[in-house]
């Protein structure tokens, strides 16, 4: 267990609202266990669909209001929600805003505790300038302190579990034959068919596997049936919705990796294995900015491997053409791994953001 910093807080809330997918809650389930195992921490998750948090903890049970899995006490966060006391740390996941009582209970509170806004991941310079900053609650005597994950030092780092690096060199190290393994989770926006088209016609075989929802639909627009499939030279295998710690060893396992949103996208990182992101989609192409930040931070240099992984992501994310950037994203795969792996380890050197939060929040009011 880490050693805790003076004046930390023992008693954590966590709210979580699930917009859609899965993004919010595997931020917050992943949050909360690791504040749990690791802190030694007492935490309360919050959360108002529990099918959602079920599919990625399959041993949640959706019938019960409250329920305790691997440590965390888990509340099924409805419209009478009601509780007596609040934790001493709140953290407010992506602005979901906390319900009016227990706003009125923080702030009649004895010692105020400290409510802090989780918000979402971006590479973008205004991130580390907003990390930290406080807001006072308009009526009540609070102040919110908003809490940015990222890239830097500026910012409060990515979840990482103390043993993940190693847990997953030992359990896959590196393997490299034929066929090639690609998981593949992606929108139903992303141009699966050119991409299956490319898998199909390669000379190389590889297997591509598929999760339910989106990422099979779109397979689904293009090859009739149920699969799994044999198309040319690829057999495309769906797969059942994974429990979270077995979708990182799928990560871990595969030579390439699809994913999208955010978390997903985080553990693809510390997979160590080439990559292809498929952002959110936001109003007005604000990901595009997004995007681009991202790939300044981790494709910045101008060599051939990191000017073809910028270009699939690219073509992943856009209406371009995808099969030349594919096929400059494989001529180029061994060099972009060992990008990959390069990056990885100078994340691994930032703090994690548990621990950053952890640090974050003692001793203040
Ligand atoms: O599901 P996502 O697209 O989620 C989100 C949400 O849409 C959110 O509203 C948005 O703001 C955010 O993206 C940017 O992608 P993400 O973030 O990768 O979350 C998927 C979670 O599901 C992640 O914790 C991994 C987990 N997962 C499993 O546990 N098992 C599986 O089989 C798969 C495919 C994923």
């Amino acid at each position: 267990m880490a050693a805790m910093p003076q004046n930390s807080y023992q008693h954590w809330d966590i709210f979580c609202r699930v917009i859609d997918n899965f993004g919010d809650i595997g931020v917050c389930w992943r949050l909360a266990r690791q504040l749990r195992s690791e802190h030694g921490l007492e935490v309360r998750l919050w959360v108002d669909e529990l099918p959602a948090l079920q599919a990625i903890c399959p041993e949640a049970d959706v019938t019960l209001p409250l329920q305790t899995c691997q440590g965390v006490v888990i509340h099924h966060w409805t419209d009478n929600f009601a509780v007596d006391c609040p934790g001493e740390v709140i953290i407010e996941a992506f602005a979901c805003e906390l319900p009016p009582s227990y706003l009125a209970a923080m702030a009649s509170a004895p010692q105020k505790p400290v409510w802090v806004n989780l918000d979402y991941l971006s590479a973008e310079t205004w991130a580390e300038e907003w990390h930290g900053l406080t807001s006072p609650h308009p009526s009540l005597p609070l102040k919110k302190y908003f809490f940015f994950p990222g890239f830097s030092e500026r910012s409060g780092g990515l979840l990482r579990e103390n043993s993940l690096l190693s847990q997953c060199d030992t359990e896959y190290p590196a393997k490299s034959d034929e066929p090639l393994t690609i998981s593949l989770f992606c929108y139903d926006t992303a141009p699966v068919g050119e991409l299956l088209a490319a898998l199909a016609a390669s000379p190389h075989a590889s297997i591509c596997y598929v999760p339910p929802g989106k990422p099979l639909a779109a397979v689904r627009r293009h090859l009739a049936g149920d699969g799994p499939w044999q198309h040319g030279n690829a057999r495309i295998e769906p797969l059942p919705f994974l429990a979270q710690d077995d979708y990182d060893r799928l990560l871990w396992r595969c030579d390439i990796n699809f994913v999208r949103g955010e978390d997903s996208f985080v553990r693809a990182q510390w997979a160590g294995k080439p990559f292809v992101w498929q952002i959110y989609r936001q109003e007005e192409d604000a990901h595009l900015l997004k995007l681009a930040a991202f790939l300044d931070r981790c494709c910045a240099a101008d060599d051939p491997a990191t000017r073809a992984w910028r270009q699939m992501f690219e073509a992943w994310n856009s209406s371009q053409e995808l099969g030349p950037a594919w096929t400059a994203f494989l001529a180029q795969n061994l060099e972009i791994r060992r990008l990959s792996l390069a990056w990885r380890e100078k994340l691994a050197a930032l703090p994690d953001l548990a621990t950053a939060l952890v640090n974050f929040c003692a001793g203040k009011v």
